[in-house]
C-alpha cells in the first residue's frame, strides 16, 4: 500500500504594513478551506507570513521591530487558524518571527512549525542561514536586515516522522545552502517544507536579478533530487511595500521535477498526490547513502567555515 498525501503549497500575495495579523489569518483559512476541497491532507504556508516582510526596513532599537514578532504560539491571532486546521482534519506549517524570554535574555528567531490535526505544534524549526547584513547600508535601495533582527537558529534541522512520512523544515535562505537538505537527508526525510519571501532584486547583486527565478527552483530542485526528497517551498510573492517578490511557489518530487507550480503572485493555492514511497527507488540507488558516502573526505564541509585557495 503507497504511502500517498494529498499536498497543498498556499502561496499568500504580498502583505502590506497596513494589513492586520486578524486579515492576514482571514487569508490562511480562506486557503485552508480550499485545501479541504481538493481532499489535502497537509498544507504549507510562507516564512514569515503573519506580517509584512519587515527586514527591508533598519529600526534603530528593537522596541519598534518587536511589533513584528510573537511571543506566544498559538495566540489569539492565530487561533482561528489553529482551530480550523484541526475542524478541517489538516496538518499545516507557517512562518512567523518568534520572540521568547531566556532568563534576563531575550532572543528572536526566524521560526517555522509544524501543526498537527490535534491543533498541537509537532515540530519547530528556526532559521540557520540568516542572509544579508546587520547595519544600515544606504547603497541599498531596500535593507535585508535579517542577521540584525534574528538569532541564529538553535535547533538544528529536525526530522520527525508525522503522518507516517519523515517530514523537515528549513526556511527561505536555508534552500541555497546543500547542507541543509543532506543534514535532513541523513535523517531519510522525505518530505521538506519551507517557505520564502524572495525579492526579485538583490541590489549588491543586480547581474542575478534576472536568474533569480532559476536559481530559486535550482536550489530546490537539488535538494530534492540529491536527497531522495518531497521539498514544497511556497512563496509570499507580489508587491509588499514597493518590493517585488517572487511567486512560483512548486511542489517538487524527489526525481527533482516540479509537479505543481503557482502562475499568480497573489494568494493562491496549488496541490499535488504526493508518493512518498517514490524516495525508496532513489534512496535504494543512486542515493543510497550508507552504499555510496565516503565521509572520511568530507571534513572541510565542517572543519572549515570560509574557502581558503590553494597555495599554487
Ligand atoms: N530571502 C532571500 C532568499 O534567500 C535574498 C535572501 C535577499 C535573496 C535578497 C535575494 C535578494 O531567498 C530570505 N528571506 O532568505
Amino acid at each position: 500500500m503507497s504511502r500517498i498525501l494529498n499536498i497543498g503549497a498556499a502561496q499568500l500575495g504580498p502583505i502590506q504594513r497596513s494589513d492586520t495579523r486578524k486579515n492576514v489569518v482571514e487569508r490562511m483559512c480562506e486557503l485552508l478551506k480550499q485545501a479541504k476541497k481538493k481532499n489535502c491532507d497537509v498544507v504549507v504556508f510562507p516564512e514569515l507570513c503573519l506580517t509584512t516582510f519587515f527586514p527591508r526596513w533598519f529600526f534603530e532599537d528593537s522596541s519598534e521591530v518587536d511589533n513584528f514578532f510573537e511571543t506566544e504560539m498559538p495566540n489569539k491571532e492565530c487561533k482561528p487558524l489553529f482551530d480550523l486546521g484541526q475542524k478541517l482534519g489538516i496538518l499545516f506549517s507557517f512562518g512567523f518571527a518568534e520572540l521568547i524570554k531566556v532568563g534576563k535574555d531575550t532572543k528572536r528567531f526566524n521560526t517555522s512549525i509544524i501543526v498537527n490535526t490535534k491543533g498541537e505544534i509537532e515540530l519547530k524549526y528556526r532559521k540557520i542561514h540568516l542572509p544579508g547584513h546587520s547595519e544600515f547600508d544606504e547603497k541599498r535601495s531596500f535593507q535585508h536586515l535579517e542577521k540584525r533582527y534574528f538569532d541564529i537558529g538553535d535547533l538544528g534541522f529536525p526530522v520527525s516522522r508525522i503522518m507516517n512520512v519523515n517530514m523537515g523544515m528549513c526556511i527561505c535562505n536555508d534552500r541555497r545552502w546543500s547542507e541543509t537538505y543532506r543534514v535532513m537527508g541523513l535523517q531519510d526525510v522525505e518530505l521538506i517544507m519551507l517557505g520564502y519571501n524572495t525579492p526579485l532584486q538583490n541590489p549588491p547583486a543586480p547581474e542575478h536579478d534576472h536568474l533569480t527565478s532559476f536559481h530559486n527552483h535550482l536550489s530546490m530542485q537539488a535538494g530534492a533530487y540529491q536527497n531522495a526528497t518531497w521539498v514544497v517551498g511556497v512563496a509570499k510573492a507580489g508587491i509588499e511595500e514597493g518590493v517585488h517578490h517572487l511567486g512560483q511557489s512548486s511542489i517538487i518530487s524527489p526525481s527533482g521535477e516540479i509537479v505543481s507550480m503557482a502562475t499568480t503572485i497573489d494568494d493562491e493555492l496549488i496541490t499535488a498526490s504526493c508518493n512518498f514511497d517514490l524516495c525508496r527507488s532513489y534512496k535504494e540507488t543512486w542515493f543510497n547513502f550508507e552504499k555510496h558516502r565516503q565521509p572520511q573526505h568530507y571534513h572541510l564541509i565542517t572543519d572549515r567555515i570560509g574557502a581558503i585557495p590553494p597555495e599554487k
